[in-house]
């Protein structure tokens, strides 16, 4: 049988128990893929590139760390596990759950996870829980369940989630030869950021790879980072990163001041607006996703300006199918036309 996921690929390097078995989708070795016109307008000299984490199974960088945590926690001997999720980390966790014949548990803020999250979760075969309270709180609850009853956590507390996640750097640096000179990426709950830089790090005491500068994001209405403390009601339409105490802060702040970058938090209109851009490259994320982007631009209209040659890696975490909602809703319907060609060529030439 020949795998290529994350673990076969990098097992070695990957800090996991003896008792893992391995539970894989071939996530991972996601495309990276150059974006020289969108660099050329925000100042041009520099390469570009989006890491389209979109491309995994089901469809979010999640899948990265699922395969490691769902693997340890099945040969520790984990019959169900649990998570807390604005909706990648459910999809992602029941997907494999289910392949490991796993139970799969996973609780949603209601009425804040995009349709195709939680059609995910339901499709492969999860018991979705909604709560009335926000992400912060669903964590909260699954923590405490998992330490009574024997059901692992598959949250990013979870350090084999971290473990997995890390791939994420090593195929980057494996692309270029080296490590990118800046990295962007969207914060929420900072299991991502913190992982890179683990990646980043671990790659330049083996190979003497020269680190990245880190540039996380936050949205603006969601940024405990930014702010210096917890945000109790966080209101973003980027609903992956509406969190407000995220776990892994402390960790993404450190990783933020060991690179010499930072954490900012730009406005919802500004992920949007990336998302729209985004879609012109023909690579269409979820709003969420764009936000890594959406920081660079923000920094280079306030003056920033990327030095000449250097390599940028914009990750874009998870695919724009995950929320059709967000682009269809404020558009009017697609045109209806008769089935006649003189009348789709008056529409056609008139929009032209
Ligand atoms: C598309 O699924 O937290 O900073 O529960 O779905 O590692 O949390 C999702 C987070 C960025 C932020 N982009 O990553 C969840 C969840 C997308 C995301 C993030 C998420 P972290």
């Amino acid at each position: 049988m020949i795998e290529n996921g994350i673990m076969a690929r990098y097992g070695a390097l990957l800090d996991l128990p003896a008792h893992t078995i391995p539970i894989t989708l071939n996530e991972g070795n996601t495309p990276l893929i150059p974006a020289p016109r969108l660099a050329d307008e925000l100042g041009g000299g520099f390469e570009l590139y989006i890491k389209f984490e979109g491309m995994n199974p089901t469809g979010s960088f999640k899948d990265r760390g699922m395969t490691t945590a769902i693997s340890e926690a099945l040969g520790a001997g984990a019959k169900a596990v649990i998570c807390a999720s604005t909706g990648n980390t459910a999809a992602s966790a029941a997907a494999y759950a289910a392949r490991a014949g796993q139970k799969a548990i996973v609780l949603i803020p209601r009425g804040k996870v995009a349709a195709g999250k939680l059609a995910g979760a339901v499709a492969y075969g999860a018991q979705v829980v909604q709560i009335d309270g926000s992400f912060d709180d669903a964590l909260n609850m699954v923590v405490a369940i998992s330490q009574r009853q024997p059901i692992a956590l598959v949250n990013s507390l979870n350090p084999y989630r971290l473990e997995g996640q890390k791939t994420g750097a090593f195929e980057i640096c494996d692309v270029l030869g080296s490590a990118p000179e800046l990295l962007c990426l969207p914060v929420g709950n900072a299991g991502n950021i913190t992982a890179y830089w683990m990646g980043f790090k671990q790659y330049e005491a083996i190979k003497s790879y020269c680190l990245p500068r880190i540039l996380g994001v936050q949205a603006a209405g969601s940024a405990p980072l930014v702010l210096g403390h917890p945000v109790d009601r966080p209101v973003t339409v980027a609903t992956a990163i509406r969190i407000g105490r995220p776990v892994r802060g402390e960790q993404a702040l450190q990783a933020a001041e060991e690179s010499s970058g930072k954490i900012i938090a730009v406005s919802d209109d500004e992920i949007l607006a990336m998302q729209k851009r985004l879609a012109k490259e023909g690579i269409w994320v979820e709003p969420a996703s764009a936000a890594g982007m959406a920081g660079l631009a923000a920094e280079i209209r306030a003056g920033y300006r990327v030095p000449a040659g250097q390599r940028v890696v914009a990750v874009c975490t998870g695919h724009g199918l995950k929320d059709p909602d967000i682009v269809v809703k404020d558009l009017p319907p697609a045109k209806a036309v008769p089935p006649m060609a003189e009348l789709l060529e008056e529409v056609i030439m008139a929009g032209l």
